[in-house]
């Protein structure tokens, strides 16, 4: 349904501020490297502002996956019928995957699992946005996997080709699975827009609440990213936010309207001098609100979060445990 094509011209289509490569010998010869579209791994020299902001970029991406878990799971034991359940289940167990390679990934770049935790469940470390709204209704599942997964194939895409080698490597097996995501929740809007009269209003009230806040997940206007410039010149980001977000509506308006639902923008209009839809403004307001700790479903996560992973303690108790004794029991036998 997204195309998976990765040819994007950085000096053409990315307008993102480029930084001068300045510096010692080692950090000329790390910056040659990604200009060359080389990769770098987990024992190369790299700035240390670098590994900060991949430590950033990818705990945060890790965090989102494990959050995200909950919206959807929240439907599982609601699902209309056993094979909705099924698929369900799967897709959730999958993010929890996502999440898990990419807590490795981010490990490689030296802080612990621990730490990143500590991090989330103090409130210190950063989410997606889009994982503090509610899930009401069964048509916010469809949601979720069309426009929320939608959205992350679109931004996830590019970062196949990130110049830090793990992240990019669990990138695409990442993307492969957001797809059959995507076409699921597809599915489910497909089903609710062709059934019966209260199905597609469920559907369409599911898309005027989650349109605009799935905009923002792109992150702030190119204007006000804090990030982008540095990133784009390490190669992490290849394309800016705002391009994203205009490629993501482009992709979009055509599937509404196949679904036969209306998005909730009086300024949506296709224009024919740009090539692209133009749209309305995107409350930045509400955006800073949600990821300061104030949106509809933030303080229910966070608990919901640490709620399970003290729960969880036993389990890790137990495996560490295993795991010392299956250390000695090989220790004797090699003796
Ligand atoms: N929410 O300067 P920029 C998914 C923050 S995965 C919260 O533009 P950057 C799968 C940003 O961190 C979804 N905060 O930053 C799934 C920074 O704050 P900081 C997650 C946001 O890093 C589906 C500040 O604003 N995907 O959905 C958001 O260059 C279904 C300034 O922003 C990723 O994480 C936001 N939406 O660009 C799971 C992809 N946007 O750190 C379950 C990887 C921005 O200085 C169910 N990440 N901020 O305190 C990225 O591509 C980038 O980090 C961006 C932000 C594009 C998100």
């Amino acid at each position: 349904m997204y195309t998976q094509s990765m040819d994007t011209d950085p000096e053409t289509r990315n307008p993102v501020a480029k930084v001068s490569a300045v510096g010692r010998p080692e950090e000329q010869r790390f910056q040659a490297t990604v200009d060359a579209e080389g990769k770098i791994e987990p024992r190369d020299w790299m700035p240390e502002a670098y590994r900060k902001t991949l430590l950033r970029q990818i705990s945060q991406h890790a965090h989102s996956e494990i959050i995200g878990m909950f919206p959807e799971g929240n439907w599982i034991s609601r699902a209309p019928s056993l094979k909705r359940k099924a698929i369900l289940i799967a897709k959730v167990q999958d993010e929890a995957g996502h999440g898990l390679y990419l807590y490795s990934a981010a490990e490689t770049l030296g802080q612990s699992r621990d730490e990143m935790m500590a991090a989330l469940h103090s409130g210190r470390a950063k989410y997606s946005s889009i994982f503090n709204y509610p899930t009401l209704t069964w048509a916010d599942v469809g949601m979720i996997g069309w426009l929320v997964d939608g959205a992350a194939i679109m931004n996830q895409i590019p970062l196949c080709r990130c110049s830090y080698g793990p992240y990019a490597r669990a990138m695409i097996r990442v993307c492969k699975e957001e797809s059959f995501h995507q076409r699921q929740g597809f599915d489910i809007m497909l089903s609710l827009s062709k059934g019966t009269a209260d199905q597609k209003a469920m559907a369409q009230e599911s898309l005027d609440r989650w349109w605009w806040p799935v905009l923002a997940m792109f992150g702030p206007p190119d204007a006000d990213s804090v990030h982008s410039g540095q990133s784009a010149q390490w190669k992490i980001k290849r394309v800016s936010n705002d391009e994203l977000r205009q490629k993501f509506i482009d992709a979009t308006v055509p599937q509404a309207e196949l679904l036969g639902l209306r998005i909730p923008d009086e300024k949506l209009k296709w224009n024919t001098q740009t090539g692209h839809y133009d749209f309305g403004p995107i409350d930045w307001d509400d955006f800073w609100r949600v990821v300061n700790g104030e949106g509809p479903c933030n303080k229910e996560r966070l608990a919901a979060r640490v709620k399970a992973y003290e729960e969880g303690q036993w389990v890790r108790d137990a495996a560490m445990a295993y795991a010392v004794k299956r250390k000695a029991r090989q220790h004797k036998e090699a003796a």
